[in-house]
């Protein structure tokens, strides 16, 4: 993420991400991860003892980068470990608040991008140990709390920037052109990370994995001779897709990014709790439980797992909000985990109540939208009998299959929170037989871009960052002129009167430009209007509503969006159309 490769195209993403594992993942070492489905990510270092601030000026965004944005000489940073004494740190709470949480192992930075240990190293004095009044080993005091409490441990290492070291890379703020010659990154990977993760590998037991993070360039070669250190020395340790060069075991997509269309092979979400990884004294932008559970069940109903991080205080605590947070969406895994944990991915799409996961024989229908039909379809399936419960409870619900896919009976209100799992017991096989788009009424339903068919315009997938470090995604409608057309073909599970939404993006350039509407037999035209001055890597969203129409159902639908008069091409993008009850 340094300026020089700050991303602006997704080739580059790739490259920053190494976001492709080469392996599918399907060697028995990774049974355990498969299964595993949720996890904490930690980040931990010096960086949280300056959090975001200084000498005086506060920074936003992610907050471990501070050495980077600051352009910190290494001599002061260092500095910080003279007062680093993180007294509030205890392993065993640590491991407890991610026993509570519902976390099955958790993954630590041993080394960030700032080069400084949180373990002993005789490769580096430059740690936790030697280096700080504090003069514990972190990582020894949790790798035994982990053993204790059955959770499974992993190691973060940033194998390519490392700005504490000339011969690394990314300190171009203090070793510029100048130190060029002298620097030789393979004297690096010799001297400090290879001799670190054989340390990291030889004295805390056994090591789930190895997570490490933005390749850049590094060479095959040198990640060869990572991937063959781990593999000689922990057989069974998993190695993500960063590594680079496609020699991971399974595909860490882009951070913070949850996918609209299932990835192939073995994967994971990471995920932040606020905007950073690693505290910051300014950002209190919590995820709440209903949005993680959201988070959670949507990456798992794709079949992944999902790391969510926290950033423990230059203390050592792990901050109360973030924690109380966690614990309550660990309650709701207490009820609910049997449709996350040792799940596979779901037969069926994301419909407007929710997502699916599946067991032989079951399948969890998570109700992330509770629908005011008193009723919910699963559509396009058939299966010769069917029992609904709801999961946390043991209550039973109406359940019948009928030509529309099985239909399930709800109480007009949630009987849990914030998410309610129905269980569906097959007899039987279940097959899908219809797998386009359905619109359910009596809730909100999404057409996202990537299912459109699109004349004269095309998809694009965009990732940008709002303060720094802080990703977002989204898979838009681009290249729309007059013209262009994007329409949505679905069947219409009943009929119901909606609003429709439109959220688009729009430059100033084509502020006025004019688009149709047409459903059914209903059609008009609508304006747009300039959203601001975003460039094409950073859009503003407007959510806008359209007007009123009678969704004719049940049967086949067509919804359209044709551009009739686009002042300027690639200047109006489109990202999502909704059709919600007018309640
Ligand atoms: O640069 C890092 C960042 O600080 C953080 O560690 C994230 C976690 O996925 N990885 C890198 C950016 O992608």
């Amino acid at each position: 993420m340094p300026r020089k490769s700050s991303p602006e195209k997704p080739s580059e993403m790739n490259d920053l991400w190494g976001a492709n594992a080469g392996s599918r993942g399907e060697h028995p070492r990774a049974a355990w991860f498969r299964a595993s489905k949720y996890a904490m990510f930690i980040h931990w270092g010096l960086y949280a003892q300056a959090a975001n601030v200084w000498l005086g000026k506060n920074w936003h965004g992610i907050a471990e980068w501070l050495m980077r944005r600051a352009k910190i000489p290494v001599r002061e940073y260092e500095m910080l470990a003279g007062s680093f004494n993180p007294q509030g740190f205890n392993a065993e709470e640590w491991a407890l608040l991610a026993k509570a949480a519902g976390m099955r192992y958790l993954v630590l930075t041993a080394k960030h991008h700032e080069g400084f240990a949180m373990f002993k190293s005789k490769a580096s004095a430059y740690n936790i140990v030697d280096a700080t009044p504090f003069r514990r080993d972190p990582i020894a005091e949790l790798a035994a709390a982990c053993r204790k409490h059955g959770l499974g441990l992993g190691f973060y290492y940033s194998q390519f920037l490392d700005w504490h070291e000339k011969d690394a890379a990314g300190n171009d703020w203090e070793f510029g052109p100048a130190d060029a010659p002298e620097r030789n990154f393979d004297r690096y990977l010799q001297t400090k990370a290879l001799p670190q993760i054989t340390e990291l590998l030889t004295n805390y037991g056994e090591v789930a994995l190895i997570w490490f993070d933005t390749p850049g360039t590094i060479s095959r070669a040198a990640c060869k001779s990572l991937q063959a250190l781990i593999r000689k020395l922990q057989p069974n340790c998993l190695i993500n897709s960063r590594i680079g060069n496609g020699l991971g075991d399974y595909s860490s997509l882009g951070d913070q990014e949850i996918p609209v269309h299932p990835p192939e092979g073995l994967w994971e979400t990471v995920d932040t709790h606020n905007d950073t990884w690693a505290y910051s004294r300014h950002d209190h932008h919590w995820k709440g439980p209903r949005e993680l559970v959201s988070r959670l069940c949507r990456v798992v109903s794709q079949g992944g797992t999902y790391m969510l991080n926290v950033g423990p205080t230059g203390e050592g605590r792990i901050p109360e909000a973030s924690a109380e947070i966690l614990r309550r969406v660990g309650v709701w895994l207490g009820r609910n985990g049997d449709a996350i944990y040792g799940t596979t991915r779901s037969p069926i799409a994301a419909q407007a109540w929710g997502v699916a996961t599946s067991k032989p024989g079951r399948l969890f229908l998570h109700l992330l939208e509770w629908p005011h039909s008193g009723r919910i379809v699963v559509p396009g399936v058939k299966v010769a009998g069917v029992q609904a419960t709801v999961l946390a409870t043991g209550d039973t619900l109406a359940a019948e299959v009928m030509d529309a896919g099985i239909v399930v009976h709800l109480p007009s209100v949630a009987p849990e929170s914030p998410t309610t799992v129905i269980a569906l017991e097959l007899s039987g096989k279940l097959e899908v037989i219809d797998r386009g788009h359905f619109f359910h009424p009596g809730l909100p339903n999404l057409f996202h871009a990537p299912f459109a068919g699109l004349a004269g315009c095309k998809r694009a997938k965009r990732q940008w960052m709002e303060k720094f470090g802080d990703w977002h995604h989204a898979e838009m409608i681009e290249g729309f002129a007059t013209g262009s057309s994007a329409c949505w073909n679905f069947t219409a599970l009943g009929g119901e009167l909606c609003n429709v939404f439109l959220q688009y993006d729009c430059l100033p350039e084509a502020d006025g430009s004019e688009l149709e509407l047409s459903l059914g037999d209903v059609r008009w035209a609508f304006p747009v209007q300039c959203t601001g001055n975003g460039h094409a890597n950073r859009p503003r969203f407007r959510r806008e509503c359209l007007g009123v129409v009678p969704v004719q159902g049940p049967g086949p639908l067509v919804l359209k969006l044709t551009g009739t008069d686009i002042k300027c091409t690639n200047a109006v993008r489109l990202e999502t159309v909704w059709l919600e009850p007018v309640g």
